[in-house]
């Protein structure tokens, strides 16, 4: 059984280690969004990536989502100290990751390779991939300009409101070939419930990785970032409302419609379901929210014997590890 899922940050990485605990890490691929990739004095910092990683390696932080558990401020408060006015919060544990990966790139290794080896000396059983390991940068178009992703996101808290998205180097890039052979090789591909504008659009936005999906025989299945309206996190709701679109999963449905045959629906909005099937699209309806690892290896589950269903060939159910 080969799986793939297609993950930004913590959503999506939840996911996946929920697919770890159903199908096992030896089976699954994780394809993780790059754009909001930057550099921070000097140091290439690939926030997803680290949240992939550290989430299957079980080391993330339960609170925010994102960096290490039971991390310590130090060096941060360090330059508060110095009035470096510091806005993006390294903390000292995390920054043993940025610096083991700076030394490597300067040594010439690629965004793969250092992951790779990241998760090696993490335990992490699953294959972890950028989806490219050129430049890829999302460059969010807001009323106080044009903002590097990690300036609309961190420094100024979601808050200008966005005009549109552009994915710098989606049509050059060159994605990761590892990536496209898991996407025409696998069983079943899965979108993670990350947010599909900021995250997982900017790897969709890549023509090659596009056409991958569209010729892949697997059936291509979307989990709902979207519950009652609400993001479960981060500023999906609000980003939709500002481009002009109903913040509801049917519009996440709807903006995956070209590709995927399935679609993963929060109970709450079971209402929705016939508008969704009424695009052609198989509709799952559970409870999507995951707030521990048990929930995470159950909605993985679910996904893993919805694809089944939608397969010609039946992969033979999965059993929670
Ligand atoms: N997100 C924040 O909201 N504030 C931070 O200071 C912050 C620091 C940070 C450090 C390392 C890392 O890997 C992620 C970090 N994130 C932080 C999360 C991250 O920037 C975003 O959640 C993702 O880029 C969106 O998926």
């Amino acid at each position: 059984m080969k799986f793939v899922v297609f993950s930004g940050g913590v959503g999506g990485a939840k996911f996946a280690d929920g697919i770890v605990r159903a199908v096992g890490g030896e089976n699954l691929t994780v394809i993780v969004n790059v754009g909001d990739d930057f550099e921070l004095y000097g140091m290439p910092i690939s926030p997803d990536i680290d949240t992939v990683v550290y989430t299957l390696a079980g080391v993330a932080n339960p609170t925010t989502g994102w960096g290490l558990e039971g991390e310590t401020w130090n060096n941060f408060e360090r330059l508060v100290a110095l009035d470096a006015k510091p806005w993006f919060r390294l903390g000292d544990k995390d920054l043993a990751t940025h610096l083991l990966r700076t030394q490597q790139r300067r040594s010439g290794a690629t965004l793969s390779h250092t992951t790779q080896d990241l998760a090696r000396r993490l335990g992490v059983t699953a294959r972890v991939l950028p989806i490219t390991d050129d430049r890829l940068r999302t460059m969010v178009e807001t009323d106080n300009g044009m903002l590097e992703f990690q300036d609309y996101f961190v420094r100024h808290q979601c808050e200008p409101k966005v005009r549109g998205l552009t994915f710098i180097g989606s049509e050059e890039a060159r994605p990761n070939g590892a990536a496209v052979a898991a996407i025409e090789e696998a069983d079943c591909i899965v979108f993670g419930p990350s947010n599909p504008f900021l995250s997982l659009e900017p790897m969709l936005a890549m023509p090659i990785v596009k056409d991958a999906l569209f010729s892949a025989s697997a059936p291509i299945i979307a989990v709902t970032p979207i519950i009652a309206g609400e993001a479960v996190k981060g500023p999906a709701a609000k980003l939709m409302r500002e481009l002009n679109l109903d913040p509801s999963a049917v519009t996440v449905a709807k903006h995956y419609s070209d590709v995927i045959n399935g679609f993963v629906l929060d109970s709450q909005d079971a209402h929705l379901k016939a508008e969704i099937e009424a695009m052609g699209i198989g509709v799952h309806v559970t409870d999507t929210l995951m707030r521990d690892r048990d929930d995470r290896a159950r909605l993985a589950c679910e996904v893993v014997n919805f694809a089944d269903a939608l397969r010609p060939n039946k992969l033979g159910g999965c059993k929670i590890v």
